[in-house]
């Protein structure tokens, strides 16, 4: 098995885009319970998403949600981000939030709204041009809560043409990510439900149309981890959204409800050639903390993802490819295990320390004050949040 000495270099290769989302206000259907201090404009969002990357080094980029977060000059916003150490990525729409939507937005049948979604996408990407930001990324709510109630295949045809538009528009750098999601908010059928949807949509506009896969979005047991083999197999995972479930789209701190197969996803990521530096797949976190403080919320997840990162990259591949043509099926087994079992926090807070990392980011975030800081400054004005 490889030494962590041997691995490290690879894990600073490690970026881990953060949701601006995510330090608003959130919660579920039944409560959103506010927190104090919660920023109240993207420019507060960027300054709390910074901390999380001053504390650990792995969080450069900071995603927008549009409409979320308009602001009069994108160009202002770059720089209080490139000012705080940070940047902005990814674009994310919104065709879910508008009464026009309440039938869907690229898959509706009524032309007037169709155009509206596909507009607000172009607006979108007007605003990655000002931004810099490569990804456009794509999550329908669209779909349909009762048999019959709509042409699931009209839905497909409309939805295609719709994004071959917004796709003529995306620029040789930028990219259209497609997400899939099995359910919710529409319970018969999602236009967009699973990966091989999103494929075959995304392989029918081009290159620079790709996958997004949300952990959240799948049926319970669904070997993950194959979906990104199976879409690294065939150039198209874009990105990651990283969260975890017990149960549905829960949008728990990754690795949280099982460390495991945030484990096995990572080594077929590295297996595939998506990791770091020569891969393509971003990894960004989507997921809300309604009960946890949201700045430790986000520390935790890319810590987490870090540190199954770690264990990934020690996988002794050499000797688990041996196994594996032998037909060895304990000895593989114990190999994959071997890795994941290996505790690499001592290595890890040495790691941070040799790059002026604090050892514990969890413990220098609770000692900086900051929460205090936002908490006492920020009094009044509009708490952001999902403008549900
Ligand atoms: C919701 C959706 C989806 C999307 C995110 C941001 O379920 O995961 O990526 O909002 O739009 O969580
Ligand atoms: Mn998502």
């Amino acid at each position: 098995m490889a030494t962590f000495a041997d691995i490290a270099p690879r894990l600073d290769e490690q970026a881990i885009e953060l949701p601006s989302w995510a330090f608003g206000n959130s919660g579920t259907r039944f409560r959103v319970f506010g927190q104090p201090g919660v920023p109240r404009d993207p420019f507060e969002k960027i300054a709390d998403a910074a901390q999380v990357h001053k504390v650990t080094g792995l969080s450069p980029t900071v995603a927008l949600h549009i409409p979320w977060d308009k602001v009069d000059d994108y160009g202002q916003l770059a720089q209080h981000a490139a000012d705080n150490g940070v940047a902005l990525g990814t674009i994310n729409s919104n065709t879910f939030q508008d009464e026009d939507y309440k039938l869907g937005s690229l898959a509706h049948r009524d032309d007037r709204i169709r155009r509206k979604a596909i507009d607000h996408h172009l607006e979108c990407i007007d605003i990655m041009d000002a931004t810099g930001s490569r990804d456009l990324k794509i999550w329908l709510a669209d779909g349909t809560n009762y048999a019959g109630q709509d042409d699931m295949r009209g839905r497909q045809d409309r939805m295609g043409e719709a994004l071959q538009e917004i796709y003529e528009r995306i620029g040789e750098h930028q990219r259209l990510v497609l997400e899939y999601k099995i359910f919710e908010p529409a319970f018969y059928h999602m236009d967009v439900p699973d990966w091989g949807t999103s494929y075959a949509q995304v392989a029918a506009l081009g290159e620079r149309a790709v996958v997004c896969l949300d952990t959240g979005h799948h049926a319970p047991s669904t070997n993950i981890e194959f979906i990104v083999m199976q879409l690294l197999r065939l150039g198209k995972l874009g990105s990651f959204d990283f969260n975890s479930r017990n149960y549905a789209d829960d949008d728990l701190i990754v690795g949280a409800a099982d460390p495991f197969q945030l484990f096995r996803i990572i080594v077929e990521v590295i297996r595939g050639g998506g990791y770091g530096k020569d891969g393509d797949t971003a990894f960004m976190l989507d997921q809300c903390h309604n009960i946890e403080d949201k700045i430790p919320g986000q520390i935790r997840s890319v810590l987490n993802v870090q540190e199954m990162t770690a264990r990934a990259l020690l996988l002794d591949r050499d000797a688990l490819d041996a196994a594996q043509a032998e037909g060895d099926v304990l000895k593989a087994h114990g190999i994959l295990m071997d890795a994941f079992y290996t505790d690499v926090r001592p290595a890890l807070a040495e790691y941070r320390e040799a790059k002026g990392l604090p050892a514990d980011p969890m413990a220098a975030y609770a000692a900086s004050g900051y929460k205090e800081q936002i908490v006492a400054e920020r009094v009044g004005g509009a708490q952001a949040g999902w403008g549900a």
